[in-house]
């Protein structure tokens, strides 16, 4: 026989040897990321960059620290070894893998294939004989991690992590699985699913526990779909049913309350965002609409009053947590990069359970700004936090550092970026029955089943930078359905579907989309221009936004941001950066009616459009008298900044003298 056919074969046995599996149980299905082939400029950079420095980075990190050395001791355990590191380290060797998996489906790479079989030979070798796989105690159950006591699960509450590495553990076998078909790593992480299951719940010789840190809940919510085992799906549920009646009770874990009372915002906010997007899983899954009154009412509290216009959530560095209400600092302002990718995975889950495009405004808007500002352009350096101002002095703690940085002791941040970028071509497409929805605009290739039949749609565009987005649409025959194409918030005058922010600058854009030429009229449903037709083969769909400068201004009550604007351009939030003004940033003064110039500089940061306006210079001469001179302030994209060395940067820009007095 054939190599491949043999291969074909192994394929297709290990598929059917899942059993029963069943869909995401969301009325909207996702189009997967197996379906779609990013050929964009833009996102085509980020996606090289992620195959080519950050996972091979991560790895090579992974190994270098030690995490793979791990999992060798945990192999062969040692009353001798001293466990060292975060009880979390196994995590990030799991994200990497999962973050491959989705990258390995652009560019298949046999190399890296082999590589991650051996790595998964080691953390297969750590697991204990009834699947318990945690290397901080594994390796020397008499001195465990010292995060973790001396039983398990008698920390899990608190920062033992024991559920937090299963969550990761699944949310990557589950990607590896469906990106390779090969059940080497789903069945570890299968084996250490079961083994919480058994030890964990109200029967008896069980233990009641909940998650310290949230993440198990989405993952055993997938698990479910994937397996049909209902026993995953119950778990996952049991986690959130359970949580404020344990011993946790606090509000950094979101415990304070059980879950089906909170209405705000509150505590760490990656714990936060996985949490309510395992909630979404489960209410989707098990049809319990008060879970979902419960994140919609927590949804409006964050976009709401605790958004940054960047799209970052957690504004307080004590505790890594949401800060109150209109709590919104600039140079202190957190915003951890998994809290940004936290966010996405949260609108992304509300936009499958109700089909309102306002969730992909805000996961758009942290898309572009406040998550990728959390990588470098080449993808080899990270932060942690994500200010909206820096001095180039203001310092969070170690790992609050001044410049990107290739890895950090907690390094949750870069093994998230590792999986989160390639796993961007599943968010771009949904559908609904005969509804098929364009949420991102990326240049792709993509094949869809719409009831039932195969359609391919082509997208090409300069995204972000220009508004213009051609869409090809191919049935196999003639077919009639809907295609959905999301009208941004910022096109129709809202930059988030809240009053938090508002533009200031009286402009009002237009969009318009043709098919095959001819105009279409305007029908919005629930912020999506909805084209019903009998499709036939290489249909053309032109969408056209404006694109124009515009002018943002906080709700009063954001203290930081009074008597200050930003600026944005489509989706793109701007900064001023030292770096392309030779004077002090924090001493000018916006017009009140700023004219915002529009400059293509394709050499500039990998390709930014740049934005540049005059401005007035307040300096003081020698005796002291202030001094007015008009300068050209030029700004970029807040996701590039603080690549060129750190120093003065800001978002939010004064434009009257009263802001000087605070
Ligand atoms: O606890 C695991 C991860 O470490 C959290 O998600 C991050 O905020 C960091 O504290
Ligand atoms: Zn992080």
């Amino acid at each position: 026989m054939k190599k491949t056919s043999i291969l074909f074969l192994f394929t297709i046995c290990c598929l059917s040897a899942i059993s029963q599996p069943t869909n995401s149980g969301y009325p909207i299905n996702p189009v997967p990321f197996t379906s779609v082939k990013v050929t964009d400029q833009f996102w085509g950079q980020r996606l090289a960059a992620s195959h080519e420095v950050t996972i091979p980075l991560a790895f090579g990190k992974c190994e270098e620290t030690g995490r793979y050395e791990n999992f060798h001791k945990a192999a062969h355990p040692s009353p001798d070894y001293k466990v060292g590191g975060l009880a979390f380290d196994d995590t990030d060797v799991y994200k990497t893998i999962e973050g491959a998996s989705y990258s390995m489906q652009t560019w298949p790479d046999k190399k890296l294939a082999q590589y991650i079989d051996s790595v998964l030979t080691i953390v297969a070798a750590a697991q204990e004989p009834d699947g318990y796989l945690y290397t901080s105690r594994t390796m020397n159950p008499q001195h465990p991690h010292h995060w973790a006591g001396l039983e398990r699960w008698e920390k899990v509450e608190d920062l033992s992590h024991e559920f937090y590495n299963l969550g990761h553990l699944l949310e990557g076998a589950i990607a590896h699985y469906q990106a390779t078909g090969k059940r080497n790593f789903l069945d570890i992480a299968i084996r250490y699913a079961d083994c919480v299951e058994r030890s964990i719940g109200d029967k008896p010789g069980q233990v009641a526990r909940v998650p310290g840190h949230q993440i198990a809940e989405m993952g055993l919510a997938k698990l479910y779909t994937i397996t049909g085992e209902k026993k995953y799906l119950d778990l996952a549920k049991y986690f959130l049913d359970k949580r404020g009646y344990t011993t946790r009770k606090d509000a950094y874990s979101q415990a304070h309350k059980p879950i089906l009372e909170q209405d705000e915002a509150v505590g760490h906010a990656v714990r936060a965002g996985y949490m309510y997007s395992g909630i979404a899983d489960v209410a989707a899954l098990t049809g319990d609409t008060a879970y979902i009154h419960a994140i919609d009412r927590i949804w409006d509290n964050v976009v709401s009053k605790k958004l940054y216009i960047t799209g970052g959530i957690g504004a307080r560095h004590q505790g890594e947590a949401f800060g109150n209400n209109y709590e919104l600092p600039n140079l202190t302002a957190y915003n951890e990069t998994c809290a940004a990718i936290a966010n996405v995975y949260w609108n992304y889950r509300l936009f499958l359970l109700h089909g309102d495009a306002k969730y992909f405004d805000v996961l758009e808007r942290t898309l572009y700004n406040g998550l990728i500002s959390g990588v470098s352009l080449d993808g080899g350096t990270f932060f942690y936090p994500n200010p909206l101002e820096s001095d180039g002095k203001y310092k969070f703690n170690s790992e609050g550092t001044l410049v990107r940085q290739p890895w950090f002791g907690c390094a949750c941040c870069p093994s998230n970026v590792s999986r989160f970028i390639p796993s961007l071509p599943g968010y771009v497409y949904a559908v609904n029955n005969s509804d098929v929805y364009v949420n991102l605009f990326m240049g792709n290739t993509a094949d869809l089943t719409v009831n039932g039949k195969k359609v391919s749609l082509t997208q090409s565009t300069d995204y972000p930078w220009t508004g213009d987005i051609h869409i090809k649409v191919s049935p196999r025959s003639k077919q009639q359905f809907t295609l959905k194409v999301r009208v941004p918030g910022w096109v129709q005058g809202q930059p988030l579907p809240s009053d938090l922010y508002s533009y200031a600058d009286g402009k009002k854009l237009n969009y318009t989309v043709t098919v095959n030429g001819a105009k279409v009229d305007k029908k919005l449903e629930k912020g999506y221009f909805a084209i019903s037709r009998q499709w036939k083969k290489d249909d053309v769909v032109e969408v056209h936004f404006d694109m124009e400068p515009r002018v943002v201004k906080a709700n009063d009550k954001v203290e930081a941001d009074r008597n200050k604007i930003s600026i944005e351009r489509g989706p793109i939030v701007y900064c001023a950066e030292w770096a392309d003004n030779d004077f002090n940033i924090f001493n000018v003064m916006l017009n009140q009616k700023p004219e915002i110039r529009v400059e293509n500089k394709p050499d500039l940061l990998k390709g930014i459009h740049q934005l540049k306006t005059t401005v007035q210079l307040l300096t003081q001469n020698e005796t002291g008298r202030l001094q007015v001179k008009d300068v050209t302030l030029s700004l970029i994209p807040y996701y590039a900044w603080n690549h060129r060395g750190s120093g003065n940067m800001a978002v939010w820009l004064l434009q009257n003298l009263n802001g000087l007095n605070r």
